[in-house]
Order: structure tokens, then C-alpha cells, then sequence
């Protein structure tokens, strides 16, 4: 059992300062551009370290700002300890966790080690099968067909065996072709990933996001998977057979002793596999990213053209939260997101991005931030930023979004990419990608260039500077919400209790600490919605609407209303 793996309960001594912190993510590519080439970078961060201290957030998780190729923006490292031209250099990522510990904000990295560039050195060495490298990745002879070694499909679409004539083999990638995946069966490579995590622990951050980490053992020999609704072969490769080996192992050599913050990123994780990871006789993780919620809206992996994005039910998002809540109360510890750089836009996706914008906007802060575990903001979600018109194909950069589309156009007999864009409007990686609008000048205030991705039309009324200075402000409110969070550990250890699980439109619950107790309740539609709580008595809290309901226990809330209640 590992130690200070000892995490849950809702005691005293089972505090830690990630669990009472909320993270705010920053996709450094978008975020802000100090020196005009259009795309993001460390100074235009620390640029606006003063924005994230007002909103008064403690964690700064940064998307990969090492060097890369950028096939994947920066999912796809080629130097572990190198910041990336565009981004600047070692010093200015120095001076970054610098202003940022001064504020008493902890800087958590990205850590992708399921893959690495075939950039990477590692890789470069291992195709040429030098010494000691041979095994870094996974090498295979092709089939006896001359095909790829085995069916597995890619998150990305596709294959993921692609051909290397250096080598004259195939190698692995669940992701794109220039994302090899690392042999973690290698004990080199493991060190090597150990050894590099220390020297970043050593340089002062609080901690690692870590990518697709229940990735990293694949089933040996590498078989055939069987053909279903999922990718094909995620039985092979989602929480293999050594990956709690690997993860406690990684524990020992990295993490054990040090007061970090871990939390895995996991498609295809249960409750159950969670508290393994998570919990008391787990791996030394402190929590995990699941994705159940993300699939809400469609199956999940493959891109299915008959799927109906606007559809989803507030009942099944209830019984999500209600298990997760429950399930996690006594053993391992929840991590709260809705969306992040490779989702849709939370407003558009689960709120109303027209006429209840801000209101809706409002209303997904105020479930985020009231909910038991730690709450993960993405930046441009504190001013209600929204998907995007993807008008061309051409507009697109996400590998992910485009290898999609091509695709689906090859398998339906597609030729025009307009049948699609409802479709990439929707569920575009993209769509959270755009540009964070800081003001309504030239490209929001973003660049003095030509930004890398295009920026959002709606800009000149949707940014930084105009919603904090508006009376109906989106951040004014976020920021609000965090004070409450910080002052009232009922938030954040409350024991949660769901009330009406079959309404279809209101979200409600309670959230208690010895004699604290809070309700909470979100119209989560665009029609006014009268509810019954049980509740005769209640002291307001918190409401996004200036004229909120309050006559407990009967509430007549407007569209996305949302109240906190002490009761
Ligand atoms: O994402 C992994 C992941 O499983 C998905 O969110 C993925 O983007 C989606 O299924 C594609 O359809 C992580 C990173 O967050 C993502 O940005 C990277 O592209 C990916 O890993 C590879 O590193």
C-alpha cells in the first residue's frame, strides 16, 4: 500500500491542497501570443498571470509546451526537456512558474508518455535499430498478407500500424502516425520516463495531467481485437494487463514521498478500475480524468454520421454524477470537467450558446464548482466562449478532426464537405481550440499576426475585457463561486445527495459536511420549470439571475436558472 496514496475520506487529515484547489487549463497555443507570429507562447501566459489570479484559481495545468512538431499540438513530444520554439525557452517557462508561485499557483505539466514524437530521438534510434534502442517502440513484421500486424483502430481513425522503410517494419500508434507508441514492457523506457519526471519535479512543478496514461500496457503478443461499437482492440490496450505494475512502479520511483498532484487522463474507466488507481490499496494516483459524461452525446471513439449531437438526456447526466459522487465518497476522489481542449465548447455543448449564453454559461460554473472533488475550469469557459462555424475543411487544423472527415466522406461516398459541417461544427476538437478573446481589437486581442487557428466571429462581443467589465459578468461570477468554494468546505468533501433523478430539465442536490448543507439547483433548459424540493428553508447563496426564485420549497426557476441554497 502506498502511503501518501492514502487519500480519501472526508476527515481532516485526508486534506490535501488538490483537493480543495481549482485548475484552470491552459491550452498555450491559443491562450495569448506576446511576440505577433499568431500562435500562443510562455510570455503572452505570463502576460495575463494577473487574469488567472483574479479569478482566484490555485492550479495552472499546461497543455505540453515541450518541443514538437506539433502534429498534434505538442502531443507529440520530440524533446522532453525542451520548451518549444514557438513557446519560447527553458527561462521563460522559469519565469512562468515564477509569477505563478508568487501568486500561490501551483504549475502542473502535461506528462504524454504513452507516445512520443517520431521526432524523438528515442525513435530516430530505434528505427535505426541502434544499440539499446531496438525495443524502445513496438516493431512488427507485417502480416502474412503484407498488411498491418494486427486490426487495432486508432482514436484518431484509421490504422494504427503505419510502414517504415528505414526499418522496414511496421510500428504502433493509437494516435496519428507521427505519435509512435513507447514499449513500456522495455524497463529502459520506463526509467527513462521515471528519470524525466524527476528532473521536472526537480524544477519545481506541483504535478502531472498525465496523457492517456491507462494506455501504456498492451495486451503481449499484440492480438487481433474484437470488432464492436468502441474502437477496435480498446481490450487491449485500455487498462491492460501491467498497467497497475507500471503505475505503482511509477509511483516508487517518482512519486512517493512528494507532495504533487497526479491525475490521470482514462478513457474507459469505471468506478471501480478509478478506485484502483485512485484509492487507498491503489496506485498512488491521486485522480483520474473518466470520460463516461464525454460520451453523453455519442458513443464515443469511431464518428458516427447518424448520431444526433442536440440530443442528450439530463437523466443520464444525472445518473453519471450521482454514481461517480457516490461512488468516490468514501475511496479515491473525483475530478469535475466538463469540457477541455478536446471537446466542444461546454456553452454550446451542454447550455445554449444564443440567447441564454451567459445565463447557461453561469449555470455549468456553478455545477462545476459545487460538486464534491476538484473542479477543472478550461480557459475561455470564465467568459462563456462557444463553438465555432467551421465553414471549410480547410478552416480545420485537429489531426483528429480532419482524419475524421476524410473518412467519413471515403466510407459514405461523401464529396462534399458541406454535408458534414453541422456535424464538425459540433464535435470539432477545434471548437475549444480557437483563440482565447481578450478584447474586440484585431483578432480578440490574441496576436498582432495571423493566428494559427481562426478566431471565434463572435469576438467583438464575447471577450475578456467586455464580460468583465458587463454587470451580468460570466468571470465576475466564476470568480464569486471559487470565493464560496474556498471559504466552505462543504463543496469540496460535502456528501452528495441527488433529488429528483427523473426530472428531465432540473438538475438537483445536496451537498453536506457536518452541520453544513447546501442545495443546489440548475434548470438546465430554456423554459421556465417549477420544482418541488422538500426543502421549506433556505438562506440564498448564489444565483445567476437578479430576481432569483427563493420560495422554498417550490421554485419556479427561469431558463438555466441556477441556485446554491443554505439549508
Ligand atoms: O486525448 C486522448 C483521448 O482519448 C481523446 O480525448 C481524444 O482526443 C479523442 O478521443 C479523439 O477523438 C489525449 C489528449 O488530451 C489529446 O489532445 C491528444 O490528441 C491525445 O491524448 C494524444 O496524445
Amino acid at each position: 500500500m502506498n502511503e501518501s496514496a492514502q487519500t480519501p475520506d472526508r476527515t481532516s487529515e485526508d486534506r490535501t491542497w488538490w483537493k480543495e484547489a481549482v485548475v484552470y487549463q491552459i491550452y498555450p497555443k491559443s491562450f495569448n501570443d506576446s511576440d505577433g507570429d499568431g500562435v500562443g507562447d510562455i510570455q503572452g501566459i505570463i502576460d495575463r498571470v494577473d487574469h488567472l489570479d483574479d479569478l482566484g484559481i490555485d492550479v495552472v495545468w499546461l497543455s505540453p509546451v515541450y518541443a514538437s512538431p506539433h502534429a498534434d499540438n505538442g502531443y507529440d513530444i520530440s524533446d522532453y526537456r525542451a520548451i518549444d520554439d514557438r513557446f519560447g525557452d527553458m527561462s521563460d517557462w522559469e519565469r512562468l512558474r515564477d509569477e505563478l508561485h508568487a501568486r500561490d499557483i501551483k504549475v502542473v505539466m502535461d506528462l504524454v508518455v504513452n507516445h512520443t514524437s517520431d521526432e524523438h530521438e528515442w525513435f530516430e534510434k530505434s528505427r535505426r535499430r541502434e544499440d539499446g534502442y531496438e525495443d524502445y517502440y513496438y516493431w512488427r513484421d507485417p502480416a502474412e498478407d503484407g498488411g498491418p500486424p494486427n486490426n487495432w483502430e486508432s482514436f484518431f481513425g484509421g490504422q494504427t500500424w503505419s510502414w517504415d522503410e528505414e526499418r522496414q517494419q511496421y510500428y504502433l500508434h493509437l494516435f496519428d502516425e507521427k505519435q509512435p507508441d513507447l514499449n513500456w514492457e522495455n524497463p529502459q523506457v520506463r526509467e527513462d520516463v521515471y528519470e524525466m519526471m524527476n528532473w521536472w519535479l526537480e524544477k519545481g512543478v506541483d504535478g502531472f495531467r498525465m496523457d492517456v496514461i491507462n494506455l501504456i500496457s498492451k495486451t503481449r503478443g499484440l492480438p487481433d481485437g474484437e470488432e464492436g461499437d468502441w474502437q477496435t482492440g480498446v481490450e487491449h490496450f485500455m487498462n491492460g494487463p501491467r498497467i497497475h505494475e507500471f503505475l505503482q512502479e511509477m509511483y516508487d520511483e517518482v512519486l512517493a514521498g512528494r507532495d504533487v498532484m497526479t491525475v490521470g487522463e482514462m478513457p474507459g474507466v469505471d468506478i471501480e478500475e478509478a478506485k484502483q488507481y485512485t484509492g487507498a490499496d491503489g496506485d498512488g494516483l491521486g485522480m483520474i480524468f473518466t470520460f463516461e459524461h464525454m460520451n453523453l452525446d455519442h458513443d464515443g471513439g469511431r464518428w458516427d454520421l447518424h448520431e444526433d449531437y442536440e440530443a442528450w438526456d439530463l437523466r443520464d447526466l444525472k445518473e453519471f454524477v450521482g454514481r461517480w459522487q457516490r461512488g468516490l465518497a468514501e475511496e479515491g476522489w473525483n475530478s469535475n470537467y466538463l469540457g477541455n481542449h478536446d471537446q466542444p465548447r461546454i456553452v454550446s455543448r451542454f447550455g445554449d450558446d444564443g440567447q441564454y449564453r451567459v445565463e447557461s454559461a453561469k449555470l455549468l460554473g456553478t455545477f462545476l464548482l459545487t460538486l464534491s472533488g476538484t473542479p477543472y475550469v478550461y480557459q475561455g469557459d470564465e467568459i462563456g466562449m462557444t463553438n465555432v462555424d467551421w465553414q471549410h475543411l480547410g478552416e480545420v487544423v485537429d489531426v483528429d478532426t480532419i482524419n475524421h472527415v476524410e473518412l467519413l466522406m471515403a466510407e459514405h461516398d461523401i464529396d462534399d464537405y458541406q454535408e458534414l459541417r453541422g456535424f464538425v461544427n459540433a464535435r470539432s476538437r477545434d471548437n475549444a481550440r480557437t483563440p482565447v478573446q481578450w478584447d474586440d481589437s484585431d483578432s480578440a486581442g490574441f496576436t498582432d499576426g495571423k493566428p494559427w487557428l481562426k478566431v471565434n466571429d463572435n469576438y467583438t462581443e464575447i471577450n475578456v475585457a467586455a464580460d468583465r467589465t458587463a454587470d451580468d459578468s460570466v468571470f465576475e461570477y466564476y470568480r464569486d463561486l471559487v470565493d464560496l468554494r474556498n471559504e466552505r468546505d462543504v463543496f469540496v468533501y460535502g456528501e452528495f445527495e441527488m433529488f429528483l433523478p427523473d426530472h428531465e430539465h432540473v438538475f438537483a442536490f445536496t451537498q453536506s459536511l457536518d452541520d453544513e448543507r447546501v442545495l443546489v439547483v440548475l434548470n438546465f433548459s430554456d423554459e421556465p420549470r417549477t420544482v418541488d424540493l422538500g426543502e421549506s428553508d433556505g438562506r440564498l447563496l448564489v444565483s445567476n439571475y437578479d430576481d432569483p426564485a427563493t420560495d422554498l420549497p417550490t421554485l419556479t426557476l427561469a431558463p438555466f436558472e441556477a441556485t446554491v441554497f443554505e439549508v
